[in-house]
């Protein structure tokens, strides 16, 4: 079967699955041309085979809140793909969450970890648990119920699961603390570990700090400096804090960040106090941004707006998918933006991209963006292992290298004939072809 055919038998069996259709969708039409080069893959039936996860786990959640309330959620995990590693993947808790988010995210997890260079497979879980206004207790109760029954299905050598929206420091403290009750081994089986506790340094800088030296890269390649560039960002979560921070000292100007409720001007861009202050309104737990525009004055919050409505240069979507849309797009290009790196997961519509594309704007897709977060994770898998402790420097050289082999892989296998650089075309293509050549050398299974 060719790739089109493929597409449209998913389309008819998971016609729900929106987002999973549009992850896949994504992913063959970028391959098709290298599919069809390798009559072996086609043969090994690798892409039948690659788009249907290995196992789903689905499992019943219930806690008692605050008021002593018995509450139920639905709690998930995603097993897509072992060829090159253990699974590997975040775990999700937001209301949104179904079964094709959580597949649409674990099979471009399959693709990332593959560009990552670590031996990592694909995974992602989660729950349809909203965090927003739970008090800490709650949190923990939640996270405790989760892992009593998520924890005999993973293991350091089985199955890593990590942070995602929703899920930080503080809910892997927590559901590790059952995981070790539990299975009575202090492992490596969860990362985004407390620094004290097994936890890798640099690892809730990562995700941010990689897509700046990605878009680094990207934009040394056309001669250009970050330095002094305005960039809007949206989110002010763990991704957009640490993206805000790297920009800043690299001399770029943050200009817009934004939540659910609008979007923060800030035309003078960011400093130590303003950065600091992302991290306690993310504490806050009431996912808001309208008090970053009372503590500094400087800046101005515009309700219902999103980040792509204030004229920036480079566009670096750090939320959730679909969040920048082809009107959004043309927003921007109209605005003079000339470049978009997508960090948040699948963070542009097709249309957005399609936009970008058209117009010859430099576009990099989340999987190759924000591949330094679970990049960081393996390496804290790595030192779990071993049983040692590298230096902050250690762990931010080791990202460096990997953000600029990624960016080296997507330039391999994206470049054009007329010299534009297909950067979602190269991180897919080299994403699959070091999976599929796997999965063929396993044989049937
Ligand atoms: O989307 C992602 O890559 C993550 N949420 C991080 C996953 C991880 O295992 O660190």
């Amino acid at each position: 079967m060719n790739t089109s055919e493929i597409m449209a038998r998913l389309k008819v069996k998971h016609a729900n699955e929106k987002e999973y259709l549009q992850a896949v969708q994504e992913v063959l039409e970028t391959i098709e041309d290298v599919y069809n080069q390798h009559p072996e893959f086609e043969e090994a039936k690798i892409i039948e085979r690659l788009v249907e996860p290995d196992r789903i786990f689905t499992f019943k959640v219930t806690w008692v809140d605050d008021n002593g309330e018995i509450q139920t959620n639905t709690g998930y995990r995603v097993q897509f793909n072992s060829a090159i590693g253990p699974y590997k993947g975040g775990l999700r808790f937001h209301p949104s969450v179904n079964i094709s988010i959580l597949k649409f995210l674990g099979f471009e997890q399959i693709f990332k970890n593959a560009l990552t260079t670590l031996p990592m497979g694909g995974g992602k879980g989660g729950s349809d648990f909203n965090p927003k206004g739970k008090s800490d207790a709650e949190i923990m109760r939640f996270c405790q119920a989760f892992m009593l029954e998520l924890w005999r299905n993973i293991g350091p050598d089985t199955d890593v699961p990590a942070g995602d929206v929703g899920v930080g420091g503080r809910e892997i403290g927590y559901l590790f603390g059952m995981y070790k009750k539990l299975a009575r081994e202090h492992t490596g089986v969860l990362t985004g570990k407390g620094m004290t506790w097994g936890g890798s340094l640099i690892r809730p800088e990562a995700t941010g700090f990689g897509a700046v030296y990605f878009v680094q890269h990207m934009l040394h390649l056309q001669g250009k400096d970050i330095k002094g560039q305005k960039v809007a960002i949206s989110g002010f979560g763990n991704v957009a804090w640490g993206a805000a921070l790297k920009a800043t000292q690299l001399g770029a100007h943050v200009i817009a960040i934004s939540g659910p409720d609008g979007v923060i001007h800030n035309p003078q861009g960011m400093n130590d106090e303003k950065i600091a202050y992302m991290l306690e309104l993310r504490r806050s737990n009431n996912d808001v941004v309208a008090p970053f525009a009372e503590k500094f004055p400087d800046a101005t919050f515009i309700p219902g707006k999103k980040a792509w409505s204030i004229k920036c240069d480079i566009a670096m979507p750090c939320a959730y998918q679909n969040e920048l849309n082809g009107d959004d797009a043309k927003e921007l290009i109209a605005n003079g933006t000339w470049c978009c790196a997508e960090v948040s997961n699948m963070g542009c519509t097709p249309e957005a991209i399609a936009e970008f594309q058209k117009a010859r704007i430099m576009f990099a897709p989340g999987k190759a963006v924000n591949a330094g977060g679970v990049a960081t994770s393996g390496l804290e898998m790595t030192q779990n292992a071993m049983h040692i402790s590298w230096s902050a420097e250690e762990v931010d050289r080791k990202l460096h290298e990997i953000m600029s082999n990624i960016h080296h892989s997507c330039v391999r296998y994206g470049t054009q004939p007329d010299g534009y650089i297909n950067y979602l075309k190269g991180a897919n293509v080299a994403g699959f072809m070091k999976v599929a050549t796997a999965m063929l050398e396993q044989g049937v299974i």
